[in-house]
């Protein structure tokens, strides 16, 4: 009976969660990641983070570890979670078909050091920089520590995953092909300021806080950005992207760790 009814209210979740996302480009899922599962992957991020590879990204100019990515590929911890029925059965109910895993990362913003992410949409870079057909993707945040007001939230503007690609300013002609200008606080492919006015003036502002093992998803076209981080609190979150098995890139040359090019549906 019980198992009935963990059901039911899963589904209703599901429901729910499906309904915000189609309507607004993001969504709660309303049910927290479990926290003993979290906090392997949350210390295994941790180790990585301090280690010298070249998974670990930097901010600009500092030792600072700024994300970790691809650890699903050689973690046991961060594989099963990538593989978890809670993530696997939000993303194939909002992408409506069987998934595998595009980008895994750890993007850590560390406390009074942590830097900005400028307002973009990810679609822009699976688009332009790895051949991704089309936005039938999705990214799944959770929360590894407590994300407050001040310690650089994710900020998404709601609806606008209805505008497809954005123009970007692209930095592309002056980069040798270098992937790191795709996560750095300088970022390739950012909405131009110009655009930027018009959307803020049009669209509700949503900010994604809460405590670790929350769980939202969002639209690969949805307009977001995130502040520095002022406080004194790290502000971590992982983030996993999920793409639909029949849209498969074509043509990415960046590395594996920032673009799986396993496409064996979890
Ligand atoms: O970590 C953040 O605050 C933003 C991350 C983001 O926008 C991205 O990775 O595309």
């Amino acid at each position: 009976m019980s198992t009935l009814r963990n059901e039911v209210s899963n589904a209703a979740l599901l429901a729910r969660a499906a309904f915000d996302y189609h309507n607004q480009g993001w969504c709660e899922f309303r049910q927290p990641f479990p926290a003993d599962q979290l906090a392997e992957v949350k210390q295994r991020i941790e180790e990585f983070s301090r280690t010298r590879r070249p998974e670990v990204v930097y901010e600009d100019g500092s030792d600072v570890a700024r994300a970790v990515h691809g650890c699903h590929r050689y973690d046991e911890a961060c594989d099963a979670l990538v593989r978890s029925r809670i993530l696997v059965d939000l993303a194939e109910t909002l992408i409506g078909s069987r998934v595998y895993v595009y980008q895994f990362k750890a993007n850590i913003k560390a406390a009074r050091e942590g830097r900005e992410w400028p307002w973009h949409q990810d679609f822009a870079f699976w688009y332009h920089e790895d051949g991704m057909p089309s936005p039938d993707a999705l990214t799944i945040a959770i929360n590894l520590d407590e994300v407050h007001e001040n310690n650089g939230p994710l900020r998404v503007l709601d609806g606008t995953h209805r505008l497809g690609v954005l123009e970007s300013v692209s930095k592309q002609e002056n980069r040798a092909s270098n992937w790191k200008d795709d996560v750095s606080s300088k970022l390739s492919h950012a909405v131009p300021p110009e655009l930027m006015g018009g959307l803020l003036a049009d669209n509700k502002m949503s900010q994604f806080t809460g405590q670790p093992g929350a769980i939202t998803a969002f639209h690969p076209c949805i307009v977001h950005s995130s502040s520095n981080n002022h406080s004194n609190d790290r502000r971590s979150i992982l983030f996993v992207t999920y793409n639909s098995v029949n849209n498969v890139s074509t043509s990415s040359k960046r590395p594996a760790f920032l673009v799986d090019p396993d496409t064996t549906p979890v």
